[in-house]
């Protein structure tokens, strides 16, 4: 059974709100739920992410290296001792962000920045992501707050969304890809569906 998803896409595809929507579904049949994001999600992450995503301009090899040091303490400090006791782990992003912006839209390889982020995952990859697919212009439009790496523009974007599909299609299992430019109650109820597989 798949019990850490992700949900992944680009900027406004609407993860946040599949995720919360997910959760309740989950809560109301009475499943332990932790809900993660990335960056962030513990006390490291929360201050990585201010430096990620409000800090000064920084390289693409120290975005991607901090972007895998949140995320090998989110592992080990939430996500694997939420799997041991059998609760479902929700994350808002994962590991497959990383090899979508900062792999193919930084052009670090992915190859590359899967490497960087083995280690500290340690083989903790999510059971099932859920790619939200956008245009990039669509998500941007919904997008409520720009970070400094959504204030980049749609060009990044569409390279990410790119990468996002490429990888969705190289693990067919892992991946269950949505159209999310339809309303978000369809949204949620395939997302849903999905979960019930
Ligand atoms: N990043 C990275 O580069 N590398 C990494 O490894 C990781 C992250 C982990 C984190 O941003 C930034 O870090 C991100 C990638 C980078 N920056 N960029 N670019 P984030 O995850 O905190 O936030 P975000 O993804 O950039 O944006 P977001 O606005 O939170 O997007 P969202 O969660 O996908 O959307 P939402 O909050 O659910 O919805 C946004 C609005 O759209 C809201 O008003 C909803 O009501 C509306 N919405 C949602 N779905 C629909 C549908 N279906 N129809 C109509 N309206 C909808």
């Amino acid at each position: 059974m798949s019990r850490y998803i992700a949900l992944e896409g680009i900027d406004g595809a609407g993860k946040t709100s599949v995720l919360v929507a997910l959760a309740e579904r989950l809560e109301g049949e009475g499943h332990d739920v932790v809900c993660v994001r990335e960056p962030g999600g513990t006390a490291v992450g929360e201050s990585l992410r201010d430096l990620l995503l409000e800090g000064p301009p920084m390289s693409a090899w120290a975005e991607a290296l901090m972007f895998a040091a949140d995320r090998a303490q989110l592992v080990e400090e939430v996500v694997r001792p939420a799997l041991a006791r059998s609760a479902w782990v929700l994350s808002d992003r994962s590991v497959y962000s990383s090899l979508a912006y900062q792999g193919a839209g930084r052009g670090l390889g992915i190859g590359r920045v899967r490497q960087i982020n083995e280690p500290g995952l340690s083989g903790t990859w999510p059971d099932m992501v859920m790619l939200l697919v956008v245009a990039p212009e669509a998500g941007l439009a919904r997008q409520e707050k720009e970070d400094r790496i959504g204030s980049e523009g749609s060009s990044l974007l569409a390279s990410v969304a790119e990468a996002f599909e490429r990888l969705a299609s190289r693990e067919p299992d892992r991946f269950v890809v949505i159209d999310a430019e339809q309303s978000l109650g369809l949204v949620v109820d395939q997302a849903w569906a999905a979960v019930q597989l």
